[in-house]
């Protein structure tokens, strides 16, 4: 790919700005953005070295937190990157002003992680118009024009819905729960993860019965989650489930169920569904606090290394390329649920399984 000229100078006058002993951030930049390393220490220019600009959502969960390392590690000036890591604080408008100043730099890719999956149409058509390739990472864009982006990686969220709800059918059956009544915890509103995951549980409760007795979003935060968990039970008393849609929002949901005087757990008042399956929130599975949790893989670094590897040997890459992902389970009540046709086998969480898990 294309050297940029102008990357090497910048980096060049950052490393004579540096010297001068002004520390700062990315040239041309307001945002906040870190450069990991990368723009002073990488490019003389010259080299082969690839440079990507990642516009990240935030850092407002667990998931996030390994899905940045998982970037960082692999985008490492020692396997021939410069990344420009940019944490958008889960702001919209902190992104598109990001990747236009990826767009100034002259990146050689753009990497979007995108809070919401609408409003991208301007500033995608700007990077297209810069030649510069966008890959869509973790959740997906909704443009008019599907040439604005080179590739989605990430999970598949009407999926991991379907299944978390298919779980919860067959539990609530093998268990005898005649009613449920749904707290349900939303993701950021907008974002991919949310549409998915609150789609999978609005068609179950319309296809099997359930009440969603209260609906809000927790901004896939422990705060947020904690605090609306707190409100409904206040205001509902016949809570016997909470859809979480993700590990944060359920953390922070267990914490004012026992606040509240009730208990948790599949012998418990209240049974807490979740998304994620990270480290914590496997934890919690394999002790029953958490009773189903959905995996949802955060490692896109080698991922998106291997699309950028493709494109850069002028290969063709999949528009669409979902990440497999499993179901985790408190138990063996449920040994298998059935998506589309497609069944997908439950994992018992044990301390065996949570020694093997990569995050
Ligand atoms: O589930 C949540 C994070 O977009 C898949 O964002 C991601 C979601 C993940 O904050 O924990």
């Amino acid at each position: 790919m294309k050297r940029k000229l102008i990357a090497a100078l910048m980096a060049t006058a950052m490393v004579a700005a540096m010297a001068a002993g002004c520390a700062g951030g990315a040239g041309g930049g307001s945002d906040k953005g870190t450069s990991e390393g990368g723009s002073e220490g990488g490019s003389e220019g010259g080299s082969d070295v690839i440079t990507v600009g990642f516009a990240q959502v935030g850092a407002e969960s667990d998931w996030r937190t390994a899905n940045s390392e998982s970037m960082k590690e692999t985008f490492s000036e020692a396997n021939g990157y410069e990344l420009i890591f940019d944490d958008a604080q889960q702001k919209q408008e902190n992104q598109i002003t990001a990747i236009r100043n990826f767009i100034q730099q002259e990146v050689d890719y753009i990497v979007l992680a995108p809070v919401t999956e609408t409003g991208w149409d301007t500033v995608l058509q700007e990077a297209k118009d810069a030649d510069i390739p966008v890959i869509t990472v973790d959740r997906m864009v909704d443009v008019s024009d599907d040439s604005l982006f080179v590739s989605y990686v990430g999970g598949n969220f009407q999926l991991e819905g379907a299944k978390a709800c298919e779980w919860l059918k067959a539990y609530a059956d093998a268990k005898g729960i005649k009613e449920l009544n749904i707290a349900h915890i939303q993701g950021t509103i907008g974002a991919s993860a949310q549409i998915g995951r609150t789609e999978g549980l609005e068609n179950a409760a319309k296809e099997y019965g359930w009440n969603i007795v209260a609906q809000q979003t927790g901004e896939f935060t422990q705060a947020k989650g904690q605090e609306v968990m707190e409100s409904m039970l206040k205001q509902h008393d016949n809570i016997n489930v909470v859809y979480c849609e993700n590990d944060n929002e359920a953390f922070g949901a267990i914490d004012a169920i026992k606040a509240a005087g009730k208990t948790v757990g599949p012998d418990g008042d209240i049974l807490v569904l979740s998304f994620d399956t990270v480290k914590a929130g496997i934890e919690a599975t394999m002790t029953g606090e958490i009773i189903c949790n959905t995996e949802c893989n955060p490692l896109h670094g080698p991922r998106v290394a291997e699309l950028i590897e493709k494109l850069e040997a002028g290969e063709e890459v999949d528009k669409i390329a979902y990440v497999d992902e499993g179901i985790f389970a408190h138990g063996t009540d449920v040994a298998k649920v059935t998506v589309d046709g497609t069944d997908y086998e439950v994992t018992e969480v044990t301390q065996e399984v949570i020694d093997g898990r990569a995050y």
